[in-house]
């Protein structure tokens, strides 16, 4: 496991979050916190249907400055994404509906008032009169001949079309076995605890458009504001304070942002828009609906020979800015083959325009919908050839001693062992004990054990992203760090902590490379003004990337600290050593203050030589190679299922996960229990369905259903800890990877529990309506396999 961290909290010391103090204590800030003169309140109309052209819109006379239609946002520009993929369409997503709507919930007026209550009133003043169009409500009937479209100069609703082929083999197709599979996974909402929310003011000192953003991408929203403003970057300052939750919905420019920054800069007074629960139900971005096809094919010991995949993604009205509305289906191509070794293999993606709210990156990115596509076919594999599903999963899994291992579509899997990361999962969630037990427990309910294995690619970046076509992409990340006259350490980066514990963990970071207790080290995130460039926080990369970029720049001025230690000292710098939050060269030694103090106060103490630099760095930072550092998980779990009702029960979860080099192993589990908790979300509950003229049919918390502690298993975790040879200190992400396998091991211990009865569940959310009807489906089914069995 770890090594030894310095001070015993740098880098695998299970430091207590420096952020959890003013939380627990109610004393965050928050967007919703922030206090301002003349603060005014914003509220949208929204469209009430699904796909129409807007006839006529009117408000009351007397009413400029309170209620804004498109072509009163003088100035404000369309949110558009290109890309650099061959084929891919743009949207215009404009700010305000201009001449059509196309999904509930998209902003059609904008309007301003004292509060959100007398905001909201002035919405019921407006008049619209919409045609209504025919709605898009599926990738099925988007793609149908002669269907309505979105956006009429495509010509179709293809947001994008991609296909990849190895060359399946004739072999392939002789295969013994084979196996076809139809599944989908359902919409969903992201529903961070705190929702969107932006204030934003000019101020005048500055000359400067300055708005708190709830934003995981501060550096990214300055440029994207500032394109849709027509504003020089340098006149907007993006400030993201306390940030509650952002899981991928946070990276997105939203036209309630481009909207409320336009009435700062146009009104020089201070504004605010708060999405509340509603909206971001019906409004919000959505995630994860995937629709797959697979066919696949297998010897008789049940080895992969190949697979041929159709993945189509329901990415509603428009692009979102600027993630696209094709990362999705390009990461799910890329993605399906998993962890396992696969020689042939095609796959076709299609990214369906609908008339539902723009789709976005969610906690593990596509990876939710593959894992739960790609488990179902080794567990439908492992039947057909009348094997255990983990026996089968073990022998397709690259095994240790392949790594570094470049798979079928180029993902280069740099370090770990799969195979026994499943082993120790099937050893803790006790499979032989099981099976050697009863099927049923005493209330009559079915039992079964699943298992799901991935990789999670992480902190991908400069390649990645430019084959993604996407508008930006990450390259350096940089940081700054600073030893202050008194002996204290300032760091500061382009990056943001949103819940994950970047404030403790870049903290653990810099002492592990300076020695300065943590106690001392000051975390300066998320603020354009006084951060150097990053990115952003997305894609589980901000340990590595900012991680590395803190290292660098800690490492830089530790050793302009040894340097001045040891004229000091008298001694040669590399006698000179931190320990104990001190800086020693034998038995003599310093504090950090008495080299801060000479630096800044004291420079007739100096050597001749000293680095100009002083004691502040800023460095970048990226891994030696592009294409992510793969960290992998097996996950396992024990249900028990009621036929009678087709509820679900988790009695067991286990996770054996690998993240190369863990900062905090406390922060790991955290991320993995945080993110297995949204995917039995996933797997049982979450679904945002519409019926079939648009209308969204989850629009409260009664009808949409998140996962509480009454619903979650107690999940066991145990880790194994592979170090990265691409990054520095060995890290890869982590962030994402518990919300991926929960769907798919969940859906196999289902199948696994109802095999007595023939009944195969394919579609997530398992909610009781479909387990039923699964069970429904299999009797008929039953009838005739008994036929075939006798
Ligand atoms: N960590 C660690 N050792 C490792 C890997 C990670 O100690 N080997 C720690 C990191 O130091 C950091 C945390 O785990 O404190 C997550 O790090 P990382 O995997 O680098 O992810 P990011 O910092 O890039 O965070 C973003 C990631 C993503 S993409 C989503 S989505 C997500 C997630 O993190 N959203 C979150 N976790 C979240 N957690 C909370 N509470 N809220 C969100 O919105
Ligand atoms: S969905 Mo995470 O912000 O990559």
């Amino acid at each position: 496991m770890s090594g030894s961290s310095v001070n015993g909290e740098g880098i695998g010391a299970r430091a207590l979050r420096k952020e959890d103090a003013r939380h627990l204590h109610g004393r965050g800030q928050f967007v919703g916190d922030l206090a301002m003169a003349g603060l005014q309140d914003v509220a949208f109309l929204r469209s009430p249907v699904a796909h129409a052209v807007i006839l006529s819109r009117s408000k009351p006379s007397r009413s400029d400055g309170a209620i804004f239609f498109h072509d009163d946002l003088t100035g404000a520009l369309p949110i558009v994404t290109r890309s650099s993929i061959p084929g891919y369409k743009v949207s215009d997503y404009p700010v305000l509906a201009r001449e059509r709507v196309r999904f509930v919930g998209e902003p059609v007026a904008m309007c301003v008032a004292a509060s959100r209550a007398l905001a909201e009133d002035l919405t019921e003043t407006i008049d619209v009169q919409y045609d209504e169009l025919p709605a898009i409500m599926s990738c099925d009937s988007g793609r149908a001949a002669g269907a309505a479209l979105l956006h009429p100069q495509w010509g179709d609703n293809l947001f994008l079309e991609t296909s990849f082929d190895s060359g399946l083999d004739p072999a392939v197709a002789d295969a013994p076995i084979k196996v076809e599979l139809d599944i989908s996974t359902a919409r969903q909402t992201m529903h961070p605890l705190e929702g969107k929310g932006v204030v934003a003011h000019w101020d005048h000192r500055a000359a400067q458009l300055v708005v708190h953003t709830s934003t995981q991408v501060p550096h990214l929203i300055r440029a994207g504001l500032a394109e849709c403003l027509g504003l020089p970057q340098a006149m907007v300052r993006i400030i993201a304070p306390d940030v509650g939750g952002g899981f991928g919905y946070k990276c997105l420019l939203q036209p309630e942002e481009v909207a409320v920054a336009w009435l700062a800069l146009s009104y020089k007074t201070p504004f605010r828009w708060i999405e509340d629960r509603r909206e971001h139900l019906v409004a919000g971005a959505n995630a994860r609906q995937h629709q797959y096809h697979i066919k696949a094919y297998a010897d008789q010991q049940g080895r992969l020979l190949g697979m041929d995949a159709e993945v189509s993604v329901d990415v509603g009205a428009y692009s979102v800015w600027p993630f696209t509305a094709c990362l999705e289906a390009a990461q799910a191509g890329g993605n399906l083959p998993g962890p396992y070794h696969l020689t042939a293999y095609r796959v076709q993606t299609y990214s369906v325009a609908t008339n539902k709210p723009p789709f976005a990156p969610y906690r593990g990115v596509a990876r939710p919908g593959v894992c739960f596509a790609m488990e179902q076919v080794i567990d439908a594999i492992a039947k057909a050839v009348g094997r255990e599903a983990w026996e089968v999963r073990a022998e397709n899994l690259v095994p240790g001693s392949a790594m570094p291992y470049t798979n079928i579509t180029n993902k280069h899997y740099d370090s770990g062992d799969y195979p026994a990361a499943l082993l120790s999962a099937k050893e803790m969630i006790g499979l032989d004990a099981f099976r050697a037990g009863a099927r049923r427990d005493a209330r009559g309910r079915y039992l079964g054990i699943g298992f799901a294995s991935y990789t999670e690619q992480s902190a991908h970046g400069t390649k990645v992203f430019a084959a993604w076509g996407l508008p930006f992409v990450p390259g350096y990340d940089q940081a700054f760090v600073k030893l202050t006259p008194d002996g204290a350490l300032e760091v500061r980066s382009g990056i943001h902590t949103i819940g994950q514990g970047l404030e403790t963990t870049l903290a653990q970071v810099a002492c592990e490379v300076t020695g300065v207790p943590l106690r001392d080290i000051r975390v300066t995130l998320g603020d354009t003004a006084t951060t150097p460039f990053s990115t952003g926080a997305y894609a589980s990369r901000g340990i590595v990337m900012a991680g590395g970029a803190v290292g660098r720049a800690g490492e830089v001025v530790a050793s302009r600290i040894k340097a001045i230690a040891a004229h000091l000292l008298q001694v040669a710098p590399d006698a000179v050593t931190f320990r104990d939050g001190r800086i020693y060269a034998g038995n003599a030694s310093l504090s950090y203050a008495d080299v801060g103090r000479a630096w800044y106060f004291r420079p007739e103490q100096l050597p001749e030589d000293v680095d100009r630099g002083g004691l502040e760095a800023t460095e970048g930072y990226k891994p030696d190679v592009d294409g992510g550092l793969f960290s992998y998980a097996s996950h396992a779990v024990q249900v028990a299922v009621d036929a009678e009702t087709g509820l679900v029960e988790i009695l067991d979860y286990v996770i054996v996960e690998d993240c190369g080099r863990m900062v905090n192993p406390m922060i790991v589990e955290g991320q993995t229990y945080g993110g297995a908790a949204q995917g039995v979300g996933t797997a049982l509950f979450e679904e945002s369905p519409y019926d079939a003229n648009g209308q969204p049919l989850a629009s409260t918390l009664i009808d949409y259903l998140l996962p509480g502690p009454v619903e979650l298993p107690k999940f066991r975790i145990a880790h194994r800890e592979t170090l990265s040879p691409y990054t520095k200190f060995g890290i890869k992400g982590v962030g994402e990877g518990g919300a991926i396998a929960p769907p798919a091991a969940i859906i196999n211990a289902i199948n696994d529990a109802l095999a007595p009865l023939h009944a195969q569940v394919r579609d997530a959310p398992a909610s009781p309506k479909r387990v039923l009807a699964a069970i429904e489906a299999a009797k008929g089914h039953v009838g005739a396999l008994a036929g075939a069995d006798a």
